[in-house]
């Protein structure tokens, strides 16, 4: 299994490429989006102005620039309106899209945030059974192994990743 778990400011952590919790426009925001963007510094605003956006469900890669990760991967997820407005279908898109992109990058070390669960209001538990999901798809017809670490910014929200992962361990990537 090479699902992890682990609590971190996702700006901190040295893994290949980290993912972002975007807007629509990619030019930065509040959240996990503007934590990147501190870290990451002014030139990845410049990369951001170049790519015309991103669609809610889809994913651009951008470089790392100030940050240990080599790549940045900006998906928007969904607004959580109710649950019956397609969020979970754009929810699972994101962490797909983003995997798939991640992978034709040569990606084998890649965490995601709680994507939507913050200002955008998914609930953590639905969320994360979809994070976990998916990525457990993916990994069971990649061609090459690739390590995903969830990284929550909360206790609750950790604790909520480390019963879906069956109580394991988290891990440092
Ligand atoms: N490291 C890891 N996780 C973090 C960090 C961090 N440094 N900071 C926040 N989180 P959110 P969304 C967690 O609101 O719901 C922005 O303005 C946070 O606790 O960042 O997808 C964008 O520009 C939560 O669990 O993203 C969009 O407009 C998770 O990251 C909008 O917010 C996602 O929370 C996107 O909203």
């Amino acid at each position: 299994m090479t699902l992890f778990a682990l609590r971190a400011d996702i700006t901190t952590l040295p893994v290949e490429a980290i993912v972002n919790a975007a807007n629509s426009s990619l030019l930065g925001g509040g959240g996990v989006d503007g934590a990147i963007h501190r870290a990451a510094g002014p030139d990845l605003l410049h990369e951001c102005r170049l790519l015309g956006g991103c669609k809610t469900g889809q994913a651009k890669l951008t470089q790392g620039y100030r940050l240990p990760a080599r790549y940045i991967i900006h998906t928007v997820g969904p607004v959580w309106r109710g649950g019956e407005q397609g969020e979970p279908a754009l929810l699972a898109s994101c962490y797909r899209n983003s995997l798939q992109l991640a992978a034709a990058h040569g990606v084998r070390t890649l965490a995601f945030p709680g994507i939507s669960t913050g200002i955008y209001g998914y609930p953590v538990s639905a969320a994360a059974e979809i994070a976990i999901a998916v990525s457990q798809a993916f990994l069971s017809t990649a061609t090459q192994a690739m390590d995903i670490t969830f990284c929550c910014f909360s206790a609750q929200d950790l604790a909520i990743y480390q019963r879906l992962l069956q109580g394991g361990e988290p891990a440092t990537p």
